[in-house]
């Protein structure tokens, strides 16, 4: 008898999802894998769950010639067609959102309702990519030559490798492979080695679709694996596009790797977010702002607020209410409805957690709460408060992926948006006041650099609608809505010509 969770009455559930002790990592039309075997751990109480077995780098091989196989028939679809597998897988997932959220709650750590609501982001994206299945286009344009037509044609880029990271084990999964799907690619993904059981399942609701479809399963293939795979992935020709999250550390390595064969990338790398509350702000709408976005998710979003810039004005007002609310913030299991903050993903994580304490300490920092690992079994660690570092201070600018806020002082808007600004990664930022041209300034190409913008709003929490990304080290891609469907896609600039003459462009002879 093994020890695994899956073996226990409490979480039967699990096997609703096809799940069993020992799970195939490989999915190309059929099951297999015949690599590392890995055990999925609870975060919660670093218990095992179950196992899954990795790929090969022959099974890679073996999966991508198959997924570019099964391409050729893909994108013969026409869009709307494939818009209607969208739209099927969609559906299955919103049968199994209750379970497939519990699960992502009970490997990747974070609470339930989050769970939940990542699949419900991929329910989301999938009805967003059945309507663009019906309005991906490109222009007509003037032609400066009588007789000419010059149009845009949008054709997909053939595979797209998806490379996803633990917190989000889901939802950036489904950003990638809704759009990249409707535009006519196929999909090969590598989720985190730590949640496997979660791309699993995943896979396994969106292979059924696709079998009951007659179509080959491979348009969305799946190979767990480590860097080995990775590695793998990043240097093949190909990968036509690979759309990385993770780490800026390891997608600087992917985004040379890909450079180096001029392929194509999608970068998703960390952020280092700030909020930054001027002297006229609601502060009502401020503790809890703050509040949700540092400690949600255990600090463990790319969305996070790691900075919290206080006017002078407001500071200790604002310091003590949070400090506050950060102690009656009610931590438990993940899974208990009533909790609001769940483990950090890995034991890893707690010992990043303490160096980081300890360096923000030797760098001149205060703790304001919290900064202990916390008695009780599973990888959970107290939510910290840090004041009094310098704006430059090295551990402000780095970010450390659990939940330590550094409240900086300031007195001056334009120093505020400079130290929002100066630090390398640039995925999102909010300011808080009511005046109108401050709000202006913070949009505008003086304000903040970085890819989403908010007023009023924390950093974390974006919608999908929108185009998702960040500048400068954070990798500089968009996902999910708006526009980002062009990043699957290559333009081809067509110029038809259809009478009698030739004539050139810039009006030059050649005759
Ligand atoms: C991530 O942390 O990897 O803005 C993505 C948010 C989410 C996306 C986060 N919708 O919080």
């Amino acid at each position: 008898m093994s020890g695994l969770l899956i073996n226990q009455p409490k979480y039967s559930w699990l096997k609703e999802l096809g799940l069993s002790e020992d799970n195939p990592g490989v999915y190309n039309g059929s099951w297999g894998g015949s690599g590392e075997v890995i055990t999925s751990y609870c975060p919660a109480n670093n218990e095992p769950i179950a196992r899954v077995t990795q790929a090969t780098l022959a099974e890679y091989e073996e999966t991508v010639q198959k997924t570019r196989e099964a391409w050729k028939m893909w994108a013969d679809i026409p869009a709307p067609k494939r818009g209607e597998i969208v739209r099927q897988i969609g559906d299955a997932l919103r049968k199994k959102i209750k379970v497939l959220g519990s699960l992502v709650s009970l490997e990747m750590g974070k609470i339930y309702v989050e769970g939940v609501g990542e699949v419900q982001e991929y329910v989301d994206v999938c009805d967003y990519a059945v309507g663009l299945s019906r309005m991906i286009g490109g222009p007509v344009l003037p032609s400066e030559r009588p007789g000419h037509a010059l149009i845009e044609q949008w054709n997909p880029v053939g595979l797209v490798g998806i490379i996803t990271a633990f917190n989000f084990p889901v939802a950036v999964y489904g950003w990638n492979n809704a759009i990249a799907l409707t535009c006519g690619n196929v999909c090969l993904w590598k989720g985190a080695p730590t949640t496997p059981l979660t791309s699993v399942a995943v896979t396994k609701i969106v292979a059924e679709v696709l079998e009951q479809n007659n179509l080959p399963g491979a348009i969305c293939s799946m190979t767990c694996g480590g860097a080995d795979i990775g590695t793998a992935m990043a240097k093949d020709e190909r990968v036509d596009l690979l759309s990385f999250t993770g780490s800026t550390h390891v997608g600087k390595m992917v985004a040379m790797m890909v450079q180096e064969r001029f392929g194509r990338k999608l970068l998703e790398l960390g952020g280092n977010n700030a909020i930054i509350v001027f002297e006229d702000a609601d502060l009502n709408l401020v503790v809890p702002s703050a509040v949700f976005a540092s400690v949600g998710t255990a600090g463990q979003r790319c969305t996070t607020t790691r900075r919290l810039m206080l006017h002078e004005s407001v500071h200790d007002a604002v310091v003590e209410r949070i400090a506050k609310a950060y102690k009656q913030v009610r931590i438990g299991d993940p899974w208990d409805p009533s909790t609001l903050y769940g483990p950090l993903h890995t034991k890893q994580a707690v010992d990043q957690y303490l160096a980081a304490i300890e360096q923000a300490e030797q760098q001149g920092g205060t703790l304001a709460c919290g900064g202990k690992v916390m008695d009780r079994p599973g990888n959970y660690v107290e939510p910290t408060i840090i004041t009094g570092l310098a704006h430059d201070a090295p551990i402000v600018h780095t970010e450390t992926f659990v939940p330590i806020l550094y409240v900086l002082k300031f007195k001056t808007e334009e120093e505020a948006f400079a130290w929002n600004n100066e630090v390398q990664q640039g995925l999102s930022s909010s300011i808080f006041t009511k005046d109108l041209g401050r709000v202006f300034r913070w949009l505008g190409p003086k304000g903040s650099d970085c890819g989403i913008v908010n007023v009023n709003i924390p950093t974390s929490g974006a919608e999908f609608g929108g185009a998702f990304g960040g500048e400068k080290h954070t990798g500089g891609g968009r996902e999910s809505g708006s526009d980002s469907w062009k990043q699957y896609m290559r333009r081809s600039t067509c110029t038809i010509y259809y009478s009698k003459d030739l004539p050139l462009a810039q009006g030059i002879k050649f005759e």
